[in-house]
């Protein structure tokens, strides 16, 4: 084994030393930070999120804060989603493009004001691309990185430890819209959002300085259900049917290849930055889609570093980008990436590393 050391470059979030404190076993690198993966368990942490509810360090999702006269403008030019009805106090889905209609990140765009808004970042460095892209139309905005952190509550019991905290209020939010508050004199904006199909919030610490305080308030509130430490899952994202940018799309992929085409707005204006590309992609029909796979076998057996060849009569027809252990379906479950010919139903054939495996194709999301 070895360590990595968090430095400047290698940031840890303000919930680090309590992640340490829990126990954290092992850790990811995301937006150049660590994102901690586990606690020891990932059965029981897997369990946690279906029937209870825990809590995850995600200051890896990043903020790009967009603010100024010119705020809206560039917050639309980036994304292929339309925000002209996103009201302040609402957050959405919002895929980012590039040129040629190829998904670089899928952040969540909270509008906290009309001149003031944060990209809720996945996997990429989206405050370069704003940067560039807002100097090189001469726009009157300011793009830079908020202290701002989430911390995600997950699960089933997730309302009743967050309204514990913060009130009955936070029952009534709508999927993405947060309100802004203050908890012990801490900043934070508590949203209904999270990277997990088990429901849940996401409270955004805008004090740097104060992450665990603001970790041990979720753990003292919790403590009545059974609350726990716990990351986001590739078991539960998979078997919900989350995509990972990054991680499930390639150099090439459009955001209709991954499911995704419900989030473009084609109608928007020219300036968007790949619209244009993406309607002629809309016109032409993808070539490729995303579908699920269920692989023969009995015993865990996840995806290596690399996507694995999936074949049809002895022919290469699409890749497996992401293979997991299913604890629900007791199967090892992925998805493809493969030509829009390939139908569901259908047995195809994996290339993995110890040898040929045969899956079936199915829709998605498993569950
Ligand atoms: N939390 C925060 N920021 C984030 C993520 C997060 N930034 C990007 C990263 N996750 C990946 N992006 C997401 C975030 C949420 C969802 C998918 C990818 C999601 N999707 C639902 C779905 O696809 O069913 C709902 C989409 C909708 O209907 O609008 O929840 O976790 N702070």
């Amino acid at each position: 084994m070895f360590q990595i050391h968090p430095t400047a470059r290698i940031r840890p979030s303000p919930f680090y030393n309590s992640a340490i404190a829990e126990g954290m076993t092992s850790a990811s690198i995301y937006n150049r930070m660590i994102l901690p993966t586990s606690y020891g368990d990932p059965e029981a942490e897997y369990w946690r999120i279906i029937n209870g509810v825990s809590q995850w360090d995600v200051g890896v999702e990043r903020q790009v804060q967009v603010k100024g006269p010119d705020a809206a403008a560039l917050a639309q030019i980036l994304t292929v989603r339309d925000l002209s009805n996103c009201k302040t106090g609402q957050g959405k889905y919002a895929p980012i493009c590039n040129h040629s209609g190829v998904i670089i990140n899928d952040p969540i765009v909270l509008k906290l004001a009309d001149d003031l808004f944060w990209f809720s970042i996945a996997d990429s460095d989206i405050w370069y691309w704003a940067r560039v892209i807002a100097a090189e139309r001469g726009m009157d905005v300011e793009v830079s990185e908020p202290d701002v952190s989430p911390l995600a509550v997950q699960g089933p019991k997730a309302e009743d430890v967050v309204a514990s905290i913060f009130g009955d209020r936070v029952r009534a939010l709508k999927y993405f819209w947060f309100l802004e508050t203050e908890i012990e004199g801490i900043p934070v904006a508590v949203a209904r959002s999270g990277w997990s199909k088990q429901g849940g919030f996401e409270i955004y610490l805008m004090d740097g300085t104060k992450g665990d305080h603001l970790w041990n308030i979720v753990k003292e509130a919790g403590q009545p259900y059974d609350i726990g430490p716990g990351a986001p899952t590739t078991a539960e994202r998979t078997e919900s049917g989350l995509v990972s940018v990054g991680g499930d799309t390639d150099e090439r992929t459009n955001p209709y290849e991954v499911r995704l085409g419900s989030f473009v707005n084609l109608d928007i204006g020219d300036d968007v930055v790949g619209i244009k590309a993406l309607r002629d992609i809309a016109t032409r029909g993808a070539t490729r889609q995303q579908l699920g796979l269920v692989l023969e076998g009995d015993a865990p057996s996840p995806l290596g570093f690399e996507w694995e060849d999936i074949e049809f009569n002895g022919k290469k027809i699409g890749s497996m980008t992401n293979c997991v252990w299913s604890f629900r379906m007791e199967k090892n479950i992925g998805y493809a990436l493969i030509s829009n010919e390939a139908k569901p139903g259908t047995d195809v054939t994996i290339k993995r590393l110890n040898g040929d495996v045969t899956a079936q194709l199915v829709e998605l999301p498993f569950l």
